[in-house]
């Protein structure tokens, strides 16, 4: 067994020992020290939300792959939650077709970058036939075409330093200049997740151009956590080694009310 694979395994048994004993205290202790502990650890399920997170990504293959469909499976209903933003920059923007919006990619990256719709479309695509489930209860299975985020994020050059890429749709005030004044639909994930070779920034749907209910120009599509944390409208992305500073520091809008960070399926 390689060092790593020992390692893994060591800390895999310390923190299911510790949890087993009762010692929950112990097991989030462990978990810190190994970088596993999810942005809203101090909220109302602190202690279960580190180990859900810590045992997901000691246990899963860092690239275990979701599940992918048929075109035969694709729904005939897809349902919309979260309605495109009301503000008149969005609205702007989307009268034009979009065609003055850019992605702004920023933070704990080597080359802050300026994206068009038409400089995304002409990344390698790649088509993916996807579950998505909210925890509302109702899911779909949808087309998604679009680039990798991981291709996205060599591009722009990701620093070492880097933990969590998060996510701003227009219908969050992105651009406040206070980080903790941040409220709305953003969103974030680990670099587990950022480098996954099934996460894309979505630009089509169903053999069409993403429609703008399900989050036109480009939105996340996360196949390995529930719909709620593939962020649609996309206007902002930032590279980050903390999300402390951002919104109520607990790493998504949702978070602050009451949904959990991490939503592994
Ligand atoms: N910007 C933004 N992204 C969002 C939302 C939202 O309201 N705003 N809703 C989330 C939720 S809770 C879900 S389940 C999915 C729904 O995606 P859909 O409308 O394409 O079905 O988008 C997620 N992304
Ligand atoms: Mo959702």
């Amino acid at each position: 067994m390689s060092d790593i694979l020992s390692r893994r395994k060591l800390i895999k048994t310390g923190i299911a020992a510790a949890a087993g004993a009762s010692s929950l205290g112990l097991a989030t202790l462990l978990a810190d020290r190994n970088g596993l502990i999810p942005p809203d650890h101090s909220g109302i399920y602190g202690v279960g939300e580190t180990l859900t997170y810590a045992a997901q990504r000691l246990l899963t293959a860092r690239h275990s792959l979701a599940r992918e469909y048929n075109r035969s499976d694709i729904s005939k209903i897809a349902p919309v939650k979260g309605e495109p933003p009301e503000n008149e920059t969005y609205q702007r923007l989307a009268a034009g077709g979009f065609a003055d919006w850019r992605l702004k990619i920023d933070g704990l990256v080597a080359r802050p970058s300026l994206f068009s719709l038409a400089e995304l479309q002409r990344c390698p695509s790649e088509n993916h036939v996807f579950h998505q489930a909210c925890e509302e209860g109702w899911s779909f299975i949808a087309e998604w075409t679009g680039v990798r985020l991981s291709y996205i994020l060599n591009l722009v050059g990701v620093l070492p330093r880097a933990r969590y890429v998060v996510f701003f749709g227009f219908d969050t005030n992105f651009d406040a200049v206070d980080k903790r004044s941040i409220r709305g639909k953003w969103n974030s994930i680990d670099m587990v997740d950022a480098w996954h070779p099934q996460t894309l920034l979505a630009y089509g749907m169903n053999g069409q151009e993403l429609p703008m209910p399900h989050g036109a120009p480009v939105r996340l599509r996360l196949p390995r956590q529930l719909g709620g944390k593939s962020t649609k409208y996309l206007s902002l992305i930032t590279v980050t080694d903390t999300v402390q500073d951002i919104g109520k520091g607990f790493g998504a809008g949702g978070t602050e009310r009451g949904f959990s960070w991490y939503a592994g399926i």
